[in-house]
């Protein structure tokens, strides 16, 4: 049998129930422990000197292999072009992308040496499933060292419109890369649809829906399928989980804390991208306008630090510092703490019985390729009396999710217009809500997204490296 490759940028230092704050980690080895393979990646030491060696690390059915990165790589690959430019570009945050030339250098440059490095593990069967923006010219890098294996690649965050793409300077150069892979994966349709959307009109490609429901592209001189596959967690295991945690710690502190109020709750790592600020003044709102609300609910907020080395980060960072302290010094009572901001992180296992604990799980990011935390907070709900998910329509989890309470996140009103109808919301709609929503998790676990992928990078019929017709060879710049 194939061995299944994964690649990505970091490979997460998992133990298991561990914090592990991010969603590609916690969804790609959910994925992996089951098949078993091989997961290559950064190790996220970052070295000053010398020479980078893959350390290898069995554990379980997984083989763990590792390579640090030396500070220029980070500085130009990591720090620069995937976060400084991509992140916020896909996210469409085109007023924080920072461009500099040498570090899409950098960025080129790390992806062809990481390819080097993984070259010499490969067997000739093995499937190979690249994720994620740091790595969009990965399958470039592989073919130019002559690896002929299958290789697909799944996008965690947006695809970006095509005019926001354009704000990125080397757009073509790397929508071409991503025409390396044989099969491209997106979290949601509307990313499947702004993808295609940029091959017809930007590069002079075409695509067409085929009988087995992939989209087939032919742009660049390749041949290559896209397709949806909406990443899932496991709702059974989340349940476990949180009802595990019940009686841990964590959360009976914050419910001898809340004398009987109710909880909204929120977990997201430290991220421009996750609408905070928004949210925030949205809780406010809620209480400035329904003063029956106050001394009678108060909002968590849980947000571990991440990327705290790049300037958007802090500044994201001391926003929130500085809301939080101006609405508690609102509204706060003696006896009352309207948000609790935690700037750290919990185990799995905590969070899951603290989504358990709270009424209200509130994620309303500007933009998010899936947001697994939506999906954990519907999972870990008591089946008899469940909270109510209030969630952002640009999470890509609102398009599977239709028993949340749907808003906009820029609509600061409407969210506190939700918040309170959340709270309040009877037992009969609570439960309905959930059900439908459990039906869809359930139909769509990670199994299923990893088995939906692997089925069709294995199974299509696209060839590698057609060459088109000249009346489809792509636009000039
Ligand atoms: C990217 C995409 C997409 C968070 N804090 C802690 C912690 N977490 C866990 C959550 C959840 C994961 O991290 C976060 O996943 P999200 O999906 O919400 O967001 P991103 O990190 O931005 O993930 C996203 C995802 O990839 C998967 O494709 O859904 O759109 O941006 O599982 O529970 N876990 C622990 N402690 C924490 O403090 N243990």
């Amino acid at each position: 049998m194939s061995r299944l490759i994964i690649v990505s940028n970091r490979v997460a230092p998992i133990s298991e129930g561990g914090p592990a704050a991010g969603g590609l980690a916690v969804g790609v080895y959910d994925a992996l422990k089951e098949t078993g393979g091989m997961w290559f990646g950064w190790s996220g030491e970052v070295l000053s000197s010398g020479q980078p060696q893959i350390q290898l690390e069995e554990r379980g059915p997984v083989t763990f292999a590792t390579i640090g990165l030396l500070r220029r790589d980070y500085d130009q690959y990591y720090r620069g072009f995937s976060n400084a430019t991509l992140w916020p570009a896909f996210h469409y945050r085109a007023d924080l992308v920072q461009y500099d030339r040498n570090e899409y250098a950098g960025y080129c440059r790390v992806n062809a040496w990481l390819a080097q490095q993984l070259v010499p593990l490969l067997r000739d069967d093995d499937v190979i499933w690249v994720h994620d923006y740091h790595l969009i010219p990965f399958a470039e890098a592989l073919r130019a060292a002559g690896v002929k294996n299958r290789i697909g690649f799944f996008l965690h965050i947006p695809f970006p419109a095509s005019q926001v793409l354009l704000a990125v300077p080397p757009h073509r150069e790397l929508v071409q890369a991503l025409c390396s892979f044989d099969l491209l994966g997106f979290q949601t349709k509307p990313d499947v649809r702004a993808f295609c959307d940029y091959i017809v009109n930007e590069a002079g490609g075409t695509v067409e829906k085929r009988a087995d429901g992939l989209t087939q592209i032919e742009a660049f001189g390749k041949t290559l399928c896209a397709n949806d596959y909406p990443i899932g967690v496991y709702p059974d295991e989340v349940a476990e989980l949180a009802k595990a945690g019940e009686r841990d710690k964590p959360v009976r502190t914050l419910k001898a804390t809340l004398h009987g109020r109710k909880v909204i709750m929120s977990v997201d790592r430290l991220d421009y991208s996750k609408g905070l600020v928004e949210r925030f003044r949205a809780f406010e709102r809620l209480l400035e306008h329904t003063p029956s609300q106050r001394n009678k609910v108060s909002f968590v907020q849980i947000a571990p630090p991440t990327r705290a080395d790049l300037h958007a980060y802090q500044d994201i960072r001391l926003r929130l510092e500085a809301e939080s302290g101006r609405i508690n010094g609102r509204f706060a009572e003696l006896d009352w703490t309207p948000i609790w901001y935690i700037h750290r992180q919990y185990e799995r296992a905590v969070l899951a019985a603290l989504f358990r604990a709270s009424h209200v799980g509130y994620v309303t990011p500007l933009r998010d390729g899936m947001n697994l935390v939506a999906k954990e907070y519907v999972s870990a709900q008591d089946p008899e009396n469940p909270g109510v998910l209030v969630l952002s329509r640009f999470a890509g989890a609102a398009q599977e999710l239709g028993g949340a309470l749907i808003v906009n996140p820029l609509d600061i009103d409407g969210m506190a217009d939700a918040l309170g109808k959340a709270l309040s919301m009877p037992l009969a709609e609570r439960l309905a809500r959930y059900n439908d929503m459990m039906v869809q998790l359930r139909e769509n676990n990670v199994s299923v997204w990893r088995d939906r992928f692997m089925r069709d990078l294995t199974s299509m019929a696209a060839q590698v490296g057609v060459s088109l017709p000249a009346s489809v060879e792509p636009a000039q710049p």
